[in-house]
């Protein structure tokens, strides 16, 4: 690691407004705050001492409660409450902020393990990210004076899922929490992997972030364009090869649980989660482009054991962790009319906060509020998804058509296309800066403008005629595809597509926009099994069911929908071989071969998507 690199990382940390959890250091403190900061170093009950920084209010008309979030991205880099967009709304009403550095990072002593496993409770010396919760709580109580007995918790993704653990085995002052992105399951719809299917060009770039060194490092990329840099890497067995050479204990996990066995079931917040404990708010982003299946799954999870009315859901149209820096009314080029992340601050966050800590307001949270893009309205509902909706079938008919009709009379009509590793579909528009590079667009890229792929020969799309009245998607969306390959294994990917009329006057740059709605991908050697993969046969018609999660939008009279089909992804998604082998990370460079795919439209097998629609 080079220094120029350590720098250039972190001119990214000071000018950057999106990395969550390390945004916070464009704001340094000055000699003019409110606070008196304290840098102290809290003994665990192991002797381990963690890395805390503590900002009290040199005024306070009463006892105050604790607002604590705990990092693996830098205590050091959290600037004073009030100069950061995600704690103004509530340095105003009060607080006293506490942020650490979790074991291992930064300032901690101890060890870093991504994602510790909850501890064997049978040990009583045994210590995990909520003993660790538990004693700084503690800890804190006894030697910060002027604290009214209360704590709160809340974070962005890893500071999320830190929040998550504190709230499974709560210390008895924590009454409210706000487990906001916080990644559920690694192997199904989280950072590292999405139905099986391998992040590569996150996993690989953040196993790095993370383990090479305590603090932040950016890997040391030759190419700017790394989509370039990916496919000269060839088959995934050249990291440890030639970059890793097995240190990185994250890359090794991944290469030998390439299935979905005990190593990501155990890690998975499903088993993890029960009856919740404190009152907490889930937050998510509809274009979160790193964990937007976690919240939506932590809510599931909890919602089945919600005695007490403990659990909410708040989605907004953010990507991972808008809501706490930015403004909101704008994500890449789609506008919201509204300052979304301002609102959810003031609106949600502080009165969750105030209410539970501090006695203020009236308590009254609806059980979910979302963000209904399209009509650009916040909505309130007392399931989530609602009940209300309707399921209804968009089906892939001949001529790209996509209609509600299901396909008549002729059987095994297809449309098809080459798929070839050598030659994957960009997942952004290139140059594909890395991840958390300077100048990054990884942040905006879910909502980027999918005519950069369209006309491709490996990208198939189907599209409605002009819509003649508003269609109104609320919950869950499923792709249903009948699909056949000429190799053993292949990805399916489905991308839901608003269509911006070819004039459009409101906005004459938008016209014709093609805008991904909702996406995912799936690896075809899980669909009987996420644990026990099988190869596909040559030829033969499978069914896939893709979990397209949930929706909130309103398609728009006189705009179109279309869907998407391809089967690479590059490289946020790894190149599947098309030939089965047990484990892709072995794959030979002589597996990866072109196929053919084939997409179903007819009686025998009406590929198609099943939508939520309101009426
Ligand atoms: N999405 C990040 C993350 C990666 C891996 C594990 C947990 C979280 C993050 O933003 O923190």
């Amino acid at each position: 690691m080079t220094t120029l690199i350590k720098q250039s990382f972190f001119v990214y940390l000071i000018t950057s407004i999106t990395l969550v959890g390390t945004a916070r250091a464009q704001a340094k403190a000055s000699p003019d705050d409110k606070y008196d900061k304290k840098d102290v170093m809290i003994p665990m009950r192991d002797g381990i001492h963690l890395h805390t920084v503590i900002y009290t209010p040199k005024e306070a008309n009463e006892p105050l409660p604790f607002l604590m979030e705990r990092t693996p991205y830098g205590a050091e880099n959290f600037p004073s409450p009030e100069k950061i967009p995600y704690y103004k709304d509530m340095a105003e009403d009060g607080y006293i902020f506490v942020c650490q550095d979790i074991r291992g990072r930064y300032g901690s002593e101890g060890a870093y393990v991504m994602q510790r496993l909850p501890r064997n409770k049978k040990d009583p010396k045994a210590i995990d990210e909520s003993t660790d919760t538990y004693d700084t709580f503690d800890w804190l109580l006894q030697h910060v004076p002027g604290n009214n007995g209360k704590a709160g918790m809340l974070g962005v993704s890893y500071d999320g899922w830190t929040t998550e653990m504190g709230a499974i085995d709560p210390h008895p002052c924590l009454k409210a929490v706000s487990e906001q992105a916080a990644h559920a399951d690694m192997f199904l719809g989280d950072d590292f992997h999405h139905n099986g299917a391998f992040r590569l060009s996150y996993s690989f770039e953040y196993a790095f972030m993370e383990e090479i060194s305590k603090t932040d490092s950016l890997f040391p990329f030759t190419l700017y364009d790394t989509y370039e840099w990916y496919l000269q890497l060839g088959p995934l067995s050249n990291v440890n090869k030639n970059y890793f050479h097995n240190k990185l204990p994250s890359w090794n996990n991944f290469a030998q649980h390439p299935n979905y066995d005990s190593y990501w079931k155990e890690r998975a917040v499903q088993l993890q989660l029960d009856s919740p404990r404190v009152p907490n708010l889930n937050v998510a982003g509809w274009w979160d482009q790193e964990d937007f299946y976690g919240p939506v799954t932590a809510y599931e999870t909890w919602e089945k054991n919600d005695r007490h009315h403990f659990n909410h859901m708040v989605i907004g149209p953010w990507n991972h962790g808008q809501w706490a820096f930015q403004k909101g009314d704008k994500l890449g080029n789609i506008s919201f009319d509204s300052a979304t992340g301002e609102y959810f601050r003031k609106n949600i966050q502080a009165p969750w906060f105030a209410f539970y800590l501090k006695g203020k307001g009236d308590g009254h949270f609806a059980e979910a509020i979302t963000f209904q893009t399209g009509s650009n309205t916040w909505k309130n509902y007392d399931s989530w998804p609602p009940r209300q909706a309707i399921p209804k079938n968009l089906y892939f008919q001949a001529g790209g058509k996509l209609t509600f009709d299901k396909p008549a009379a002729n059987n095994d009509q297809y449309d098809s296309y080459v798929s070839d590793p050598a030659h994957p579909v960009p997942y952004r528009n290139r140059p594909i800066e890395q991840t958390y590079g300077p100048d990054s667009r990884w942040y905006t890229w879910l909502t980027e403008d999918q005519r950069f792929v369209h006309n491709r020969a490996d990208v198939l799309s189907w599209e409605t005629d002009t819509l003649q009245q508003d269609i109104t998607v609320t919950g869950k969306l499923i792709a249903q595809l009948f699909a056949a390959t000429s190799g053993s294994d292949a990805d399916w990917i489905v991308k839901l597509i608003d269509v911006y009329p070819q004039q459009y006057p409101k906005e004459p740059k938008m016209a014709g926009y093609q805008f991904m709605v909702a996406n995912d991908v799936f690896r075809g050697r899980f669909r009987k099994s996420f644990e026990k993969p099988e190869p596909v046969t040559p030829g033969k018609i499978e069914s896939y069911a893709i979990d397209l999660h949930t929706l909130n939008h309103v398609f728009l009279k006189g705009h179109k929908i279309m869907v998407q089909v391809q089967s690479t992804w590059f490289p946020i998604i790894d190149r599947n071989p098309q030939t089965y082998v047990p484990n892709i990370f072995e794959a030979k460079e002589s597996d990866f071969r072109a196929a053919t795919h084939k997409v179903y439209r007819s009686a025998n097998a009406p590929s198609h998507i099943q939508l939520p629609v309101m009426e």
